[in-house]
């Protein structure tokens, strides 16, 4: 129902309307309103924790007014928009990000500190928004503030989960999983209870004739639960734009819960019911790079897709606009094969709610969506058993049979007589039970897909879809790049480089305009230039290790070289070749002669990162660095050559601080395993170096950065699966030197060697598959190179420079105007400039 004020009434309205903060006194008057009328307290009782409330409130009003003008401007518009399905958005903290956006940091640390806070303490008390696992989840997050920032009129969409992703605790160094509840309070979202989407499962379908005699399929019974709406506000840097987040939370449905057994008098059932549906949206898998085809799971992807689509439908037809215009209304980017039931969905309210004949429908489905595929990895490709399709989605499955059908008489005549194509490329696995097959089912429905770097995107045109090249021909398959947003990943993250690039470009342009960067190398020659970026980088290590001390009790060196592996923990990413890397440094320094330690370049070797509570492998990784830490970092003839530590519960924001601080990170993959990775971005773009494989992005940063700026090793992609074949077939030879690491370890120099065997063996006599054998030497090698080229310092430091000032590319802009242009079909809309902005 509209409800909007009258005519003659607005102008009243208008008057009244709410403005927001601008000056540091309107800012200190709104923080302490805030804390003492929606949050009653007072000077008295007024902690850290009521400030950040307080001020984020005041900077939430500012948001809000920007949000509604930016969504009346979209209506008026009335032009394109993105929608953005996401299972993750690993979105951090959003006070800071919020001051920066809208340029009002200074006045709110001027603000605070006359209320009697320090800035940095107000925006620590914040909670992690950790909606997501890693990477991907992460992605997510720097795009929406790219298309904010741009002025694309453009939504997200995913789940408000109950617990984000679990909060690591190190004990005894093993991780233990601790719940993480986010929502005790969180002042960016609103809630939207007037927007509730009914979802439906389960039931059957039968068929009916309507008035025309059209043959009809009907989706009856099973059960309803209730999505509802909170929002998210999305503030763009330096620009009034305020795009929005919606994500849905599950709760019973009114119908369901109120009348059927509560009347009854069943109040237990009725309360059964209820935890049932809440339990849809309750949690975050905490798996990444790795489906596991959990019935829940399912539950969560079609009850967002569903719900966002009822969305993004009821928008459109407001327009009333002809179904064939919907694509150049709206353009649906899918964030994996997580969305794919959206695409199914669409055509079931074409065809079964709309009555629109199914080829048409499947027309404005495929121009409407596009697909990101974000790997190659067998065990991550997202397969959905058959039956268990068949039991919670019925008239889905019959759709997806269709499409199939459809698609594979399409191929029939195409490739007559290939029988053993269609059975490859068929979206449904002849297998027991039936698959159906995700990447498959996006990919025939898109018009677009496309990998996330370059070579990525030309390893899935010759893996997984080979067959579908051939099918569609090549263009259809495309590359976007990853990207960073340098707001948070620059600006916030490291705001003296930030100032200090700003005080040489003569401003903040670079935040817009990464490329811009390329100016620095002028000022190579610059003394002063030079000698205060060192000094940046080393307070940057002071504030890491001081973490360390507070986090761990162990001191480290900052003027040590830091060198930093935080990510994700799994075999492909290869920590293990990190730690074993890290052990035959140990043995090397242990055989050395005082005079020969007193040549060695004293290290900090630094991890983090979460592992999948059921990956056992990656837990032993993680127990393995933590024992090593224990032995090296007490070990009196090593000091300060070697320390070793694990950072607990590694997640944005502790990324924020660590980021900045390294002097080479590792990004280590087996070549052909790391779709792009984009902290080896973050990294470099902070004055970091690089240790990494031809892998993913790394190739990108290679072409930009110089060769010579860049420690590369190991295996191509192109050997990878001869090495493998020849492992397979007994041509195995363990590494000399690795050799002897695994000597130490079953000797128990790290605690009980029994611990550490499944990992050994999976190297040793169980084929390696990750080929940590095999670029051992190579790896060691390099990092004796890392040793050497650290000693000059001067040009280590030009080297740096050199790297930052040619990252522009890396941008999440870029990436950004890449999909608008090539995928999206979808033009900006930029406000008008208000308040001399
Ligand atoms: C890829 F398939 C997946 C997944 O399940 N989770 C995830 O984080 C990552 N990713 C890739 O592993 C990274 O290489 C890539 O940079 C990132 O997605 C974003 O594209």
């Amino acid at each position: 129902v509209e409800a909007s004020i009258p005519e003659p009434q607005r102008e009243a309205w208008k008057k009244h309307s709410a403005q927001g903060f601008t000056t540091k006194e309107e800012f200190e008057n709104e923080t302490v309103r805030h804390v003492e009328t929606t949050l009653a307290r007072s000077l008295f009782n007024c902690d850290e924790l009521a400030a950040y409330s307080g001020a984020s409130l005041a900077f939430r009003d500012r948001l809000v007014i920007e949000w509604n003008r930016t969504q009346q401007r979209q209506t008026f518009a009335d032009q394109k928009r993105v929608y953005y399905l996401s299972l993750e958005f690993l979105m951090g903290r959003a006070l800071d990000n919020a001051m920066l956006n809208v340029g009002l940091k200074d006045v709110a640390r001027a603000g605070l500190k006359d209320l009697g806070f320090r800035i940095e303490d107000v925006i620590s008390q914040e909670h992690d928004a950790a909606l997501g696992n890693g990477g991907l989840g992460r992605l997510a997050a720097c795009f929406l503030d790219s298309m904010a920032t741009l002025n694309y009129p453009a939504w997200g969409y995913g789940l408000r989960y109950r617990y984000g992703i679990f909060k690591q605790e190190i004990v005894d160094g093993y991780q233990v999983e601790v719940p993480d509840y986010w929502l005790d309070f969180n002042p960016w979202e609103f809630p939207r209870h007037d927007i509730t989407v009914d979802i439906q499962f389960y039931g059957h379908v039968s068929r009916h004739q309507d008035e025309d005699g059209k043959n009809i399929a009907v989706w009856e019974g099973g059960e309803i639960v209730d999505a509802v709406a909170f929002d998210v506000p999305i503030p763009g840097y330096s620009t009034p734009t305020t795009n929005n987040l919606r994500l849905w939370s599950s709760k019973a449905s009114k119908g369901e819960f109120d009348f059927q057994k509560f009347n009854s008098g069943d109040y237990e059932a009725s309360v059964g019911d209820q935890q049932r549906a809440e339990t849809i949206s309750a949690v975050l898998y905490p798996n990444d790079n790795l489906e596991r085809g959990k019935e829940l799971r399912l539950k969560q992807q079609y009850f967002w897709c569903a719900a966002s689509l009822y969305d993004i439908v009821r928008r459109f037809k407001k327009s009333k606009k002809a179904w064939s215009a919907f694509p150049d209304m709206v353009a649906i980017q899918l964030n994996d094969t997580h969305p794919t039931l959206a695409i199914v969905e669409l055509q079931r309210i074409l065809v079964d709610l709309e009555g629109l004949d199914w080829t048409e429908a499947w027309d404005v489905v495929q121009k409407t969506f596009s697909y990101a595929n974000h790997t190659v990895m067998p065990e991550a490709l997202e397969k959905w058993s058959v039956p268990v399709m068949q039991n919670l989605l019925p008239r889905h499955l019959q759709i997806i049979y269709e499409v199939n059908s459809q698609f594979l008489h399409m191929v029939e005549k195409q490739f007559p007589k290939d029988r053993d194509m269609l059975r490859r490329v068929s979206i449904i696995e002849e297998s027991q039970p039936q698959m159906v097959q995700m990447a498959y089912l996006a990919t025939i429905g898109s018009h677009k897909v496309n990998g996330v770097a370059e070579l990525h995107s030309d390893l899935i045109k010759t893996t997984i879809f080979k067959d579908f090249v051939k099918i569609y021909g090549p263009d259809k398959f495309t590359n976007v790049t990853n990207g960073i947003t340098p707001r948070r990943w620059l600006h916030q993250a490291n705001p003296r480089l930030s100032e200090l690039i700003a005080s040489k470009l003569g401003g903040y342009e670079f935040l817009t305009d990464l490329t811009k960067l390329n100016e620095l190398e002028h000022f190579l020659d610059d003394k002063d230039f030079k000698k205060e970026w060192q000094e940046i980088k080393y307070a940057n290590k002071v504030r890491l290790a001081q973490h360390i001390m507070n986090t761990t009790g162990v001191r480290v060196n900052p003027k040590a070289l830091f060198d930093i592996q935080v990510k994700r923990i799994h075999e492909y990413k290869r920590q293990q070749l990190n730690i074993l890397g890290v052990i035959h440094r140990y043995l090397t320094i242990k055989a050395m002669s005082a005079e020969e330690r007193k040549k060695l370049a004293p290290r900090v070797s630094i991890f983090g990162g979460k592992a999948a509570p059921g990956y056992w492998m990656a837990k032993t990784v993680i127990h393995l660095v933590c024992s090593v830490g224990e032995v090296v970092n007490n070990d009196k003839d090593v000091g300060d050559l070697l320390k070793v530590i694990y950072i607990e519960d590694y997640n944005v924001s502790k990324a924020e601080i660590i980021t900045p601080a390294s002097d080479i990170s590792e990004h280590i993959s087996t070549a052909g395993t790391e779709a792009s990775g984009t902290s080896n971005m973050k990294f470099v773009l902070n004055g970091g170096l690089i240790i990494g494989t031809c892998d993913g992005a790394n190739i990108e940063i290679t072409r930009e950065v110089g060769e010579s700026n860049i420690f590369l090793f190991g295996n191509l992609a192109e050997d990878v699966e001869d090495l493998r074949h020849a492992h397979t077939y007994g041509n195995f030879k363990l590494d000399p030197d690795l050799a002897k690491v695994f000597d130490a370890i079953k000797g128990g120099r790290f605690g009980d060697a029994n611990r550490f065997s499944a990992l050994c063996n999976s190297i040793i006599d169980q084929g390696d598959y990750y080929l940590v054998s095999d670029d051992f030497n190579s790896y060691i090698k390099t990092h004796a190179l890392v040793d050497e080229a650290y000693k000059d310092q001067e040009a280590w430091l030009e080297k740096c420079i050199t790297s930052v000032s040619r990252m522009g590319f890396f941008s999440s802009d870029r990436c950004i105007q890449e999909y608008a242009e090539m995928i999206w079909n979808v033009e900006p809309l930029v406000p008008e400039q208000r308040n001399g902005k």
